[in-house]
């Protein structure tokens, strides 16, 4: 889809780019290859896979102690793509209605991504109806009907501090009589380890389920890319409770630390599915991992002017 969007925002291609200037440094010593960990690590690749990557690296130094780095480039490619591959991770397409959960902590995007797929979806030509599972939060309502008109969609929402369970209940029930494709259903922001608001999750879960054979086929987990390495511990807490079958990574237009995304990815195991790259609704793309570490390495002929020598 529209992975440029991708490649145009990412301040990740910044971080990456100290990478690109390392390996054209020459006579490399134990202190460049601390330099390099130390790049690895503010980029938020985390310590694991930073390591795992020197040692790579090492393996591909010339005798005159500088970098092949056509190789190195390959290791980096083939290493960080592999690690957030996902070849095999399809989007629900199975028998309709295909109902979607949106989670995650606080703020992250939830709604907005809601409303960026509802578009993308539309745009390929599917039914969708949203739910307004976040019962919760004051204005949360009135913000996923919003962005539900301005993407044309439908929305079931009961008033604010009701059941989140009965939304889904409803909206389901609305899915089948007016055969739509996808229900996204958003729900409240929560911290993972808030045992009664992932109990909360579990009953939705169990009423979607009872409503529709295989639902939630979808639970997307929203993470923002600013929260580095926090972002990991938050995968952990959802996936053992709310069945996570994939990542929204949002946010990556405004931080440098999409790094984390390789981290979260790989010790999490589930792919990540979808990009936000900023506000609009139109922001928004399907995650193609080789191609987003390829992008964040490559030198782009614009960018030599502004590159600093070290
Ligand atoms: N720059 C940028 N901002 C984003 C992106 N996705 C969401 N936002 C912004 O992040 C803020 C929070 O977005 P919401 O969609 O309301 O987040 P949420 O997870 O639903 O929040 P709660 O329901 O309060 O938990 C809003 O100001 C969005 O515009 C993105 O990809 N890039
Ligand atoms: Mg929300």
């Amino acid at each position: 889809m529209q992975a440029d969007d991708i490649v145009e925002t990412i301040p990740t291609r910044r971080t990456f780019g100290a990478v690109r200037r390392w390996f054209r440094r020459s006579a490399l010593s134990a202190a460049d290859w601390d330099a390099l960990e130390e790049i690895l690590i503010t980029a938020d690749l985390g310590p694991r896979l930073s390591m795992e990557l020197i040692e790579e690296l090492r393996e591909t130094v010339n005798t005159d102690g500088s970098v092949d780095v056509t190789r190195a480039h390959k290791v980096m490619i083939e290493h960080l793509g592999d690690t957030i591959t996902n070849d095999d991770a399809e989007f629900a397409s199975g028998h309709p209605p295909q109902v979607i959960f949106v989670v995650g902590v606080n703020g992250v995007g939830k709604t907005t991504s809601i409303a960026k797929l509802a578009y993308m979806l539309r745009g390929l030509g599917h039914e969708v109806l949203l739910a307004a599972g976040d019962t919760f939060r004051a204005g949360a309502i009135d913000q996923l009907k919003i962005w539900g008109k301005n993407v044309g969609v439908s929305v079931v929402a009961h008033k604010a501090g009701s059941d989140p369970g009965a939304v889904v209940y409803d909206a389901l029930d609305a899915a089948k009589a007016r055969e739509v494709d996808y229900v996204i259903v958003d729900s409240a922001g929560r911290q993972h380890t808030n045992v009664n608001l992932m109990n909360e999750l579990s009953k939705m879960r169990r009423v979607a389920g009872r409503q529709v054979e295989g639902a939630p086929h979808e639970v997307l987990l929203v993470i923002d890319a600013m929260a580095g390495q926090n972002g990991l511990q938050q995968a952990q807490g959802f996936l053992t409770t709310a069945g996570v079958t994939g990542i929204v990574l949002t946010k990556l237009d405004s931080s440098a630390k999409g790094g984390s995304a390789f981290a979260v990815a790989r010790e999490a195991g589930v792919p990540i599915k979808f990009a936000g790259t900023g506000e609009r609704v139109e922001d928004f793309s399907a995650f193609d991992p080789r191609r987003f570490v390829k992008d964040i390495l490559d030198k782009r002929p614009d960018e030599e002017r502004y590159e600093v020598s070290e």
